[in-house]
């Protein structure tokens, strides 16, 4: 009888900083799922850029790009939801995924403010300030996002962000997120005690705390500006 053929890695293909494929990276490394990490040079980047237009590999043109036995995949959250499901860490009930979704969401905003402070506003220093005052602030309009992120999930009252007993992609999502956050805004969590105490039981969780530890080159760089 032929021998099955080995089952090929998942790989994960991203730029050589955290950024956006950090989430998945962690996800994959927490869950335990061995594969391929491709970390791609900026100066070999517009070739495999045409490529990947040409040939479909890279669905939106950017990274980060996932492929497994099921597909080739790009955008960070669809990549992450892809892996939760596969992996059971999606929530377990019809409430605990929409709970998932909703706080991927919700991170997600905090993400897109934290990019403007990156890229927009290179992270000068009084624009962090800014930053950290307008998102723990619960009534501020149009802000306030770190402080609903911090509200729903003690409301919630689980051990993990989205209100479940296992860790879930959104908790992988704002692990990256207020990991390099931090770094900039240092006392952007003093105001939040229950992200304060998530972060810590995120940071202690072996895997993630030997990945972090291990010194990988890339994870040197947070942004692909060199700011944060
Ligand atoms: N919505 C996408 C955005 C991806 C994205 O902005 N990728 C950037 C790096 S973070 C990129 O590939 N830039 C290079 C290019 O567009 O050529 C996602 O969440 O994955």
């Amino acid at each position: 009888m032929a021998a099955a053929p080995a089952a090929t890695k998942p790989v994960v293909r991203y730029f050589a900083i955290r950024g956006k494929g950090e989430p998945i990276r962690v996800a994959l490394t927490d869950l335990g799922v061995d594969f391929e990490n491709h970390v791609v040079d900026f100066a070999a980047w517009p070739k495999i850029k045409a490529e990947g237009i040409a040939d479909g590999s890279l669905p939106f043109t950017q990274l980060p790009a996932y492929a497994d036995e099921d597909g080739k995949f790009g955008q960070m959250n669809a990549i992450l939801r892809h892996i939760g499901r596969k992996h059971g860490a999606c929530g377990a009930t019809e409430a605990e995924m929409t709970q998932v979704d909703m706080f991927l969401e919700a991170v997600e905003d905090v993400r897109q403010a934290y990019l403007k402070l990156v890229y927009t506003e290179g992270c000068e220093e009084g624009k962090c300030a800014e930053f950290a005052a307008t998102h723990t602030d619960a009534s501020a309009r149009n802000g306030g996002k770190i402080a609903h992120l911090n509200n729903a999930a003690a409301r919630l009252g689980g051990k993990f962000i989205a209100g479940t007993t296992e860790a879930t992609v959104a908790d992988y999502s704002a692990f990256c997120l207020f990991d390099d956050l931090l770094r900039v805004c240092p006392a952007v969590l003093e105001s939040q005690p229950w992200l304060a105490a998530w972060l810590e039981t995120m940071r202690a969780r072996p895997r993630i705390a030997a990945y972090v530890t291990a010194g990988h080159e890339y994870r040197t760089r947070v942004n692909g500006n060199g700011k944060g």
